[in-house]
């Protein structure tokens, strides 16, 4: 009873915290013909009536306050990322994890009181939207910075296509892609356009904040003429540090500080180079390094370009937060194992330790609220949400294996980690670690893991919801790669609420709103949603690659135009069903 009492007050502090503003975006969701690279106009989703989406402002204890109106004909939600969303679980936005999405034509509020201050960002997530162009900066102002400048802009790199989300999707998601290949984009984009300008006043301070907002592409960071310091990454405050270049990848953000020189006499190119290591091939038209120009006087010339030699990967790890936290010794510890591979559906998916994350009947944060005392037991969730309960206040430790071939930067919603360790290769409770410390490490809602490496992560569950982690790069989010954390659903039961207006659009598009992850009472799992697993026995991965290879040779004849068509992947998708359909067919006989 005490220790309820104490949650309750600890979330009673939190909302009277929230005095400061209110602060308003009306945010109307609609398709928008856009060209952003000048290379081809297309249809995006964009925000009243504009592409790209407005930049969202606030200051640290407003509280933000988003009217979607829903425009499309699609589902949608948002996500602010890298927001801790204390007692406030019901407005993270993923669907299917904390809402059911907004309907077409429906309206839904997003009411966020702020807690944190730093460089986030918001997005989409229901399905790829963000691929697609519904995504902006979101900057939270501190009311005294832990650093002073004299004014600041913001710089976000995406990654951009010309073909739908979908249509891209369903190319990725397909027999006829077994290595799993993703899309590669056709630009990389600063701003959303293919190059902006920055205006510099000489002897003044900036803060730049940089963000990744790509689907894919990974970028390499750098300024000619200019040196700078690192001051905050993903909402830490940081002890200055001097750096010439960083890697920053998929939904990562870092602010510097740059002095502008004294003298006018030159411009000065930023660069954002493409990782091209992302890309399976690099199309010969596919401009790998965007650029942006700090525009000292626009009559002078620019500066002969710098090429900056790209340091060792730099994963963070001698950045110091200003606010330091000494790690504390874990309680549980889990291991998640990623990898790639071709499942009994015959595609190429993510899993975490074999399981690929398939999306439940009833959102899971509306299934512990509705379960009682069964909340606890990780079978109501569905294996292929793939949930890890957690007690309240347990510290959290999470290795993770990346045996792909791939790198992957991971996502934990509602959390900032800390980065523990590192280390090559598989981690196996005894392999050292290259890099391990405890002593206040850096503190961020991304680890960039890179292929055939180990990390090791901590964070306290101390924010009771369900919170999705996941791979950032948004086509291996789509094949799988998420696990769900239920972070103590005892309290959650009794701190948090889910306003009426979710369940309403729960209704309007059919979903349960309540019961475990199939929709049914109790234990029932009876047609729950279930994902690929294992291949199936007496085949192998190459086997299976062969197996493609010549379901593709046997009716290449009849898809080839439609397929280099492009567009259109009606025909393709019935040939699958014909395939499928066949395959029962020779599965049964048995
Ligand atoms: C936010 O509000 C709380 C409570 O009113 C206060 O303690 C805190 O200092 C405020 N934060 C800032 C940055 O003003
Ligand atoms: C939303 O935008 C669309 C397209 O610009 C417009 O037709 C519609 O009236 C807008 N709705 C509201 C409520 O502003
Ligand atoms: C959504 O909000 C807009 C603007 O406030 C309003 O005009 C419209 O009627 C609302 N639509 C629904 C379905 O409530
Ligand atoms: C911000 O700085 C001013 C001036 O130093 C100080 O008076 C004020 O208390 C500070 N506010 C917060 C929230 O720290
Ligand atoms: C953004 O991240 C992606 C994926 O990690 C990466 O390929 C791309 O180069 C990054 N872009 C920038 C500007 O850092
Ligand atoms: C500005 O000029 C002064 C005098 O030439 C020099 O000492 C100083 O280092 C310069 N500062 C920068 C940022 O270039
Ligand atoms: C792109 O950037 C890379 C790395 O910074 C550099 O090696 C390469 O020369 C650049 N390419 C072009 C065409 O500028
Ligand atoms: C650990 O981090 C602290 C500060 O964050 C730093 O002073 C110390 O040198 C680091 N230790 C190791 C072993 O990297
Ligand atoms: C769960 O709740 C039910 C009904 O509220 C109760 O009968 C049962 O004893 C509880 N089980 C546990 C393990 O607390
Ligand atoms: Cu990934």
């Amino acid at each position: 009873m005490l220790f309820t009492t104490k949650v309750l007050a600890a979330f009673a502090l939190t909302s009277a915290v929230a005095q400061a503003a209110i602060v308003t975006y009306n945010w109307n969701i609609t398709y928008v013909m856009a060209n952003p690279d000048g290379l081809f106009e297309r249809r995006v989703i964009g925000v009243n009536g504009v592409f790209p989406p407005p930049p969202i402002e606030v200051t640290v204890n407003d509280t933000l306050v988003i009217n979607v109106i829903n425009q499309i004909d699609q589902p949608t939600s948002l996500h602010c990322h890298g927001l801790f969303q204390t007692g406030n679980n019901q407005m993270d936005g993923p669907s299917m994890v904390t809402q059911c999405p907004i309907p077409p034509g429906a309206n839904f509020t997003y009411t966020i009181p702020i807690e944190q201050h730093g460089t986030y960002w918001i997005h989409g997530h229901h399905q790829g939207q963000y691929v697609d162009g519904l995504r902006a900066p979101l900057i939270i102002h501190n009311i005294n910075e832990t650093y002073q400048y004299d004014a600041e802009y913001t710089i976000a790199f995406a990654d951009w296509y010309h073909d739908q989300h979908s249509v891209l999707l369903d190319q990725y998601l397909s027999i006829f892609n077994p290595s799993g290949a993703e899309p590669i984009p056709k630009s990389g984009l600063i701003n959303q356009i293919p190059s902006a300008t920055f205006n510099f006043v000489p002897g003044k301070t900036y803060r730049l904040r940089i963000i990744n907002m790509s689907a894919l592409a990974m970028f390499w960071f750098h300024i000619d003429g200019h040196e700078f310091e690192i001051i905050e990454v993903e909402g830490t405050d940081v002890e200055k540090y001097s750096t010439t270049a960083f890697h920053i990848s998929a939904a990562q953000r870092y602010s510097v500080l740059v002095t502008a020189r004294n003298d006018t006499s030159y411009n000065y190119v930023i660069h954002g180079d493409m990782d091209p290591m992302m890309f399976d091939s690099v199309p010969d038209d596919l401009v790998l390094n965007v650029t942006g120009t700090i525009v000292y006087n626009e009559a002078s010339p620019l500066a002969p370009i710098e090429t900056s030699d790209w340091p060792d990967f730099d994963d963070g790890s001698a950045l110091v937060p200003v606010v330091a936290q000494d790690v504390t010794p874990q309680t549980v510890s889990y291991t998640l194992d990623a990898a790639f591979s071709i499942l009994n559906d015959y595609i190429n998916k993510a899993t975490f330790n074999d399981i690929t994350y398939v999306m439940p009947k009833v959102p899971t944060l509306h299934t512990v609220m509705s379960m009682g005392n069964l909340s606890s037991n990780p079978e109501v969730y569905g294996k292929f949400t793939h949930p890890y309960i957690l007690n309240y206040n347990d510290e959290v430790e999470i290795i993770i294996n990346n045996a792909d071939a791939g790198n992957h930067p991971f996502h934990l919603h509602g959390h900032v980690f800390q980065v523990v360790g590192r280390g090559d290769g598989y981690y196996d409770g005894s392999t050292p670690y290259t890099y391990y410390n405890t002593t206040n490490p850096l503190r961020r809602d991304m680890i960039y893991v890179p292929s055939l490496t180990n990390a090791a992560i901590r964070f306290k569950a101390n924010n009771p919801g369900v919170w999705f982690f996941h791979c950032h790069i948004e086509w291996h989010l789509q094949a799988g790669l998420a696990v769900t954390f239920i972070e103590a659903p005892d309290v959650m039961q009794k701190v948090l609420t889910i306003d009426p207006s979710h369940y309403e659009q729960c209704e309007a598009l059919g979903i349960p709103a309540k019961g475990n992850a199939a929709g049914n009472e109790g234990l029932d799992m009876t047609g729950a949603n279930v994902g690929p697993t294992d291949l199936p026995t007496g085949f192998t991965a190459k086997g299976i690659v062969a197996l493609v290879f010549t379901i593709i040779a046997a009716i290449l004849g009849l898809i080839v135009v439609v397929w280099y068509a492009g567009d259109d992947t009606k025909a393709i998708e019935e040939q699958v069903k014909k395939i499928k359909a066949k395959r029962a067919l020779e599965g049964d006989a048995q």
